[in-house]
């Protein structure tokens, strides 16, 4: 298991590199240049500032996450091509840095969807919130007004540009079948795995956060079924998945050690992060820790070490605890906190081999 740390870049995240180095074993960032619209290729001195920032704290930039979609690729329209090219451009720009594992995900519209950021838990710690009954009724466009005025810092997944077209781009969407959504996974897929493959990057997308369809938009992204039919659409070792234990295991359906073993050879990235899900449906982050939440850390840890997971590995989120202000979800104590549990199960596992992962 290779730790790694999202980081949202100079300028645009409270944590530095600096403390993301003092996490123990941490070897790298989990990075993207979060100021380009999806579909704009990444230039390449704007991928250098990053690497080289992060190089001088001895960091590695090997997982990018993510390289964004444009929605015209995921409506499946005629102007998807121009998007496409500047897609493998940016795989390739990509490539000649050392990048291995671009994550990115095929969700319409929203990224991860969530009604509150800073949910209050009994011990006063703050974390993300979905509340399940609020979501069918609520209008998409107060979210976004909530979300967009939440902090000066954009969040991904909820980027200006991308919102502003959102009633043009719902009515689209009411034309595009879970079946369309598939076809245009498969197009993009068939046309940028070769690009990845050539160029040694391996795409892992990340699955549908939650799993299942909101505001009516298609989702497919969701359970083991059709994580087989994805790996199935072009079926390269390039083609890959992004395990996200939070994301997929708000369902509880989805048994998360059962996923990592089975898809073993296909998930080069994991996101490892608890939720407590209750029983009307409504589901709130977590710390780590196995008891604290809904999800078995323990034995999805172990699962990836049955496996003799080599891939990358974040904690995903953490909560908002000790007064830090930052990013919902991003802070540095909670998931630091976050990291040494799961070394902690990891070396334990590791049973007297001196713990070296
Ligand atoms: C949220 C993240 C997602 C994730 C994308 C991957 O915190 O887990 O924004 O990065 O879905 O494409
Ligand atoms: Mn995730």
């Amino acid at each position: 298991m290779r730790m790694v740390f999202r980081w949202y870049g100079d300028g645009n995240d409270t944590v530095t590199l600096q403390q993301i180095k003092q996490i123990p074993g941490v070897e790298g960032v989990v990075w993207a240049l979060h100021d380009l619209a999806a579909g704009e290729e990444w230039p390449m001195d704007k991928i250098l500032e990053v690497v080289h920032a992060s190089k001088s704290y001895g960091l590695h930039t090997e997982v990018v996450e993510s390289v964004n979609v444009h929605e015209d690729i995921k409506l499946g329209l005629p102007t998807r091509d121009q998007y496409i090219d500047n897609y493998k451009r940016t795989i390739k720009n990509l490539a000649q840095v050392g990048v291995k594992v671009i994550c990115y995900n095929f969700m319409p519209v929203f990224d991860w969807i969530r009604t509150e950021l800073n949910k209050e838990h009994e011990d006063g710690s703050r974390a993300l919130f979905y509340e399940r009954a609020k979501i069918e009724h609520i209008d998409p466009m107060e979210l976004v007004d909530q979300f967009s005025r939440h902090s000066d810092l954009t969040m991904p997944g909820w980027e200006p540009e991308r919102l502003q077209s959102l009633t043009n781009l719902f009515a689209m969407y009411k034309r595009v079948t879970e079946e369309d959504l598939w076809n245009h996974l498969q197009y993009f897929l068939e046309q940028i795995i070769p690009v990845a493959e050539a160029n040694g990057v391996k795409m892992a997308i990340h699955p549908d956060d939650p799993p299942w369809s909101v505001f009516g938009l298609p989702r497919i992204i969701t359970n083991k079924e059709n994580i087989r039919r994805l790996l199935q659409l072009v079926d390269s070792p390039f083609n890959c998945v992004t395990l996200c234990s939070g994301a997929l295991g708000a369902n509880l359906d989805n048994d998360i050690p059962d996923l990592v073993r089975e898809f073993t050879d296909r998930i080069p990235f994991a996101h490892i992060r608890n939720i407590k899900i209750y029983d009307n449906g409504d589901f709130i982050e977590t710390s780590h820790r196995t008891r604290d939440g809904s999800l078995d850390i323990v034995n999805i840890v172990k699962a990836f070490h049955d496996t003799g997971f080599t891939g990358y590995a974040r904690p995903d989120h953490g909560r908002q605890i000790w007064s830090e202000n930052c990013r919902p979800g991003y802070g540095l104590y909670d998931r630091a906190l976050g990291i040494m549990y799961l070394w902690g199960i990891w070396d334990s596992l590791e049973n007297g081999k001196g713990a070296k992962s």
